[in-house]
């Protein structure tokens, strides 16, 4: 149970002192338990808990929570309640935590007798692990200090392991599609973890270039031959142009939030194990609700050969050439800083091959959307669909725990950890070595990007730093620096070997533009803006530095 202590869960934590069954994860920020037990249950499949004191400290956990929850990961949160007399009076750090909670879990319910709590418990870990999301039990301090009257759990929380498959007709309806289309690029997302060998064997039957979603990336891009990369604004133009030149879309697991890289006119199938999931970025005009495993299993035998392979091949030899164009970004370079693709790709070579990773939302993530490599084993986590900053540490600190013999790297950007790094000081107090690589660019950089792309004069974006290294060194953490591109792969080398924690802070590019696969007119816009404006606003320099780091290296 990760948390921070407090008066009101004196009950709680008291009882976890006096068992060996549970353990107390004490950490510094209560968000950053809850993205620490969202991480630990993404990499288990099992429910993870999380715990913070009355008022705010449980609301500290609310950012947290609100990752698991759309991320589809199993957690339970204890939010401690003022004593029950007290509750609506305004007492000292009263909050309503069923209306606090209530967007971002699928149960949360206040406990105020014993009797009510073994079943209400249940039903909320039941409600987490069946529907994969957040249950949140509030609990007063004052009732978590009675006896318990029941002392045995009535249920056992197992996984449920029901397969849900698309109906016969159904089938036949997908595979006389299929067979009769020409050019088919399956967009396979997060829910074909487990589907790797079927989805395989689709591609293959069709000829079919399979673009995945980031969050699918870790279970998609590996041994995969028919890989074409990533879509979207991080993507690859070879992910992209396979997805709007398609005559059928079949999307697997997949809920890719962006709209605007669907292709308007090509027929659109989608399989998603919940219902609600289809039609929800694009039109659909066939879908079906089925485990993908399971759906795809059923239609192998049902799908004849295709035997005309060029539009597979064309997507393949642009993907081939669009890799070897972002590989020639990642090269170490001269001068004082070092190149973020670079970073990412001495990372990948050293990392090891049952490696953890975690990335901040920022820059991190495309550095690790396009340079890290998956390969069955190695698991990537971030905070994809809420997008909150801040979560590789967190993260970094959940894998870490739940696996203590696998290497776990947190990915951070300058910004990211500043806003995370209370608990770095939790690293050597829970003896976790977790390796930190923070890609020191002295900006929000990301945010610098959609400022450029939508037009907007850089502003509120500079970074005053401080000496990472140094503030690692005096949390108990190895710190380490690499000012200079050369020094870059020695320094991460050096940490990796380090057996306790530690943190390498990287000197790189401020801007690095991460150019989107195709640049809508919208965007064109922006950018021409952007250098009208930083012209008249005298900032030609800054053009200039733009144009040495991208343009002419
Ligand atoms: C800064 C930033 C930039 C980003 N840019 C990009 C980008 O350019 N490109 C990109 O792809 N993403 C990008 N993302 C991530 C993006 O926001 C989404 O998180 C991601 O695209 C979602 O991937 P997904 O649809 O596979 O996962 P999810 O959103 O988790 O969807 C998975 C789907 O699979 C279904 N499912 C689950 N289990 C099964 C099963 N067994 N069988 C069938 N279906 C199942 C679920 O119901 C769900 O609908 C970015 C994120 C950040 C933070
Ligand atoms: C909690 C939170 N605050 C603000 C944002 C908006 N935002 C997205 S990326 C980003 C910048 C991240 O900066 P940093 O961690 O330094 O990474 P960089 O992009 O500079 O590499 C910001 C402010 C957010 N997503 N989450």
């Amino acid at each position: 149970m990760y948390g921070v202590a407090g008066d009101s869960l004196n009950g709680i934590t008291d009882s976890i002192r006096r068992q060996d069954r549970l353990r107390w994860v004490h950490m510094r920020h209560e968000e950053t338990a809850a993205f620490a037990a969202g991480a630990e249950a993404h990499l288990t499949g099992r429910l993870a808990v999380c715990a913070g004191s009355c008022g705010p400290g449980n609301m500290h956990l609310i950012n947290g929570l609100y990752d698991c929850q759309r991320s589809r990961v199993p957690v339970l949160a204890i939010a401690a309640q003022v004593p029950t007399i007290e509750i609506g009076s305004g007492y000292f750090q009263e909050t309503h935590p069923e209306h606090l909670f209530a967007q971002c879990s699928h149960y949360c319910e206040l406990v105020s007798h014993p009797e009510q709590m073994p079943r209400a418990l249940e039903i909320a870990m039941q409600t987490a692990v069946s529907r994969r999301g957040v249950s949140v039990i509030a609990l007063p301090g004052d009732i978590a200090l009675l006896d318990a009257v029941e002392t045995r759990p009535r249920l056992t929380f197992s996984e449920p392991k029901s397969v849900l498959c698309p109906s016969e007709e159904e089938i036949a309806e997908l595979a006389k599609l299929l067979n009769g289309a020409r050019r088919v690029t399956i967009f396979a997302g997060a829910g074909c973890a487990g589907a790797h060998a079927e989805l395989i064997e689709v591609a293959r039957r069709l000829n079919a270039p399979v673009v995945h979603s980031l969050r699918g990336k870790e279970f998609v891009e590996y041994e995969n031959p028919f890989d074409v990369g990533l879509t979207g604004l991080l993507g690859f133009s070879s992910g992209y142009h396979a997805i709007m030149g398609c005559d059928v879309l079949l999307m697997i697991g997949c809920d890719f939030p962006y709209r605007q890289f669907f292709p308007a006119e090509a027929t659109i199938v989608q399989i998603d194990v919940r219902g609600e999931q289809l039609g929800r970025r694009t039109k659909v005009d066939l879908g079906l609700v089925g485990d993908a495993q399971a759906t795809l299993r059923a239609l192998l035998p049902k799908l004849t050969a295709h035997e005309d392979d060029r539009y597979l091949r064309f997507a393949r030899e642009h993907y081939a050439r669009e890799r070897k164009n972002l590989d020639e970004l990642a090269t170490v370079g001269s001068g004082t800083r070092s190149h973020p693709q670079y970073v990412a790709r001495v990372v990948d070579q050293l990392a090891a091959s049952d490696a953890i990773l975690t990335c901040d939302t920022g820059t991190p993530t495309i550095w690790a959307a396009r340079y890290v490599t998956m390969n069955g084993r190695r698991r990537l986590l971030g905070s994809f669909n809420h997008g909150s900053m801040a979560n590789a540490l967190p993260q970094a600190i959940g894998a870490q725990v739940s696996h203590p013999g696998r290497q776990v790297v947190a990915l951070c950007g300058d910004g990211g950890l500043a806003m995370s790094m209370a608990d770095l000081l939790s690293l050597r107090q829970l003896n976790l070595p977790v390796k930190i690589v923070v890609f020191r660019n002295d900006a929000l950089a990301f945010v610098e990007l959609e400022m450029k792309a939508a037009g907007f004069l850089e502003f509120a974006t500079s970074l005053e730093n401080p000496d990472f290294a140094k503030m690692a060194e005096a949390a108990g953490l190895l710190g380490l620096t690499a000012e200079r591109p050369d020094q870059v792969q020695p320094t991460i080398a050096k940490a990796f070997a380090h057996e306790g924690p530690a943190l390498i802070e990287v000197a790189v590019h401020r801007r690095e533009l991460a150019m989107p696969p195709t640049i809508g007119l919208e965007q064109a816009t922006g950018f021409g803006m952007f250098m009208i404006k930083a012209v008249l606003n005298g900032r030609g320099d800054e053009i200039i530095d733009l144009a040495k780091t991208n343009l002419w290296r």
